[in-house]
Parts: structure tokens; sequence; C-alpha cells
């Protein structure tokens, strides 16, 4: 009897560290520093560019380092090509996708081949793990015209 209690203890106390152990990963977000803020310093809102679009990022209050660098207040800038945020999951390394373009260089600009058309535009600056800050550096969220 007392054998098999043990037995189930020993099970549940596993089972809790695992379950602890999983809440640990999906929830191990970073606060970023007050203020943090990217931002876009080109293209505009509402400008209408040719492709390929030249894209200057621009971040406050945070510093630039490429991915799988960890270092205090940093991370790398990503963009998301019309792709809400709330589409994102931000407790989960973002994919690499056209939707979703990572400069894990550490790049603060970059350009991108885009076809005729209306775009929304926001950047996700995010950790070395590619995992975003919570709550989210995120900028403005920006529409251009590629004719
Ligand atoms: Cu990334």
């Amino acid at each position: 009897m007392k054998t098999a209690f043990t037995r189930c203890v020993t099970l549940l106390a596993l089972t809790g560290g695992l379950l602890l152990a999983g809440n640990a990963t999906a929830t191990d977000r970073t606060a970023p520093p007050d203020g943090a803020k990217a931002y876009f310093i080109s293209p505009q809102d509402g400008e209408t560019l040719e492709s390929p679009v030249r894209v200057r990022m621009g971040l406050r209050g945070m510093g630039v380092a490429p991915a799988g660098v960890e270092m205090d207040n940093t991370g790398h800038h990503h963009l998301l090509v019309n792709k809400p945020l709330d589409a994102v999951d931000l407790d989960a390394s973002l994919p690499f996708s056209d939707h979703k373009r990572h400069f894990g260089g550490g790049q603060t600009e970059g350009e991108l081949e885009l076809e005729p058309g209306e775009y929304t535009l926001q950047l996700l600056f995010m950790d070395y793990r590619h995992i975003s800050f919570d709550p989210p550096v995120v900028s403005e969220k920006i529409t251009i015209t590629v004719e």
C-alpha cells in the first residue's frame, strides 16, 4: 500500500514538473525597456513606390544584435508583410516566410521585391530566439502601394 502511494506521488510530482517546464517555455518572454519602440524611417504610410522597396527600420530604447546573440535589451527586426500582428504567435519562435521576414544579421535596412498592389507593413522587434518581447515591440502598421 505504502509503496503504491509513494509511486503515485512521484508520478504526480513528475507530471507537475513537466507541466511547469512546458509553461515556462511558452511564457518565457522578456519585458522590454519602457518606451521601446520600432518605427519605419521609410517607406512612409500611404506612400506609392516602385519595386524593389527599400525599407529602413528604426528602433528606440533598445539595441540591434544578430539572431542567436543573447544580450540584454537587444534583438533583431522582423517585417510583417500583409500579416496582422494578432495572427502571429508571439510566444513561439517566428517562422520564416515571405510574410515574416527576419533581419537576423542585425540589418536595419532591406529591400523587398513586391508585385504591384497594396501592402500592409509592420515591424516586429524580437529577441535573439525570434521570440517576441512582452509587451511586443512593434511599429505602427503602414500601408503602401507598389506600382
Ligand atoms: Cu528572427
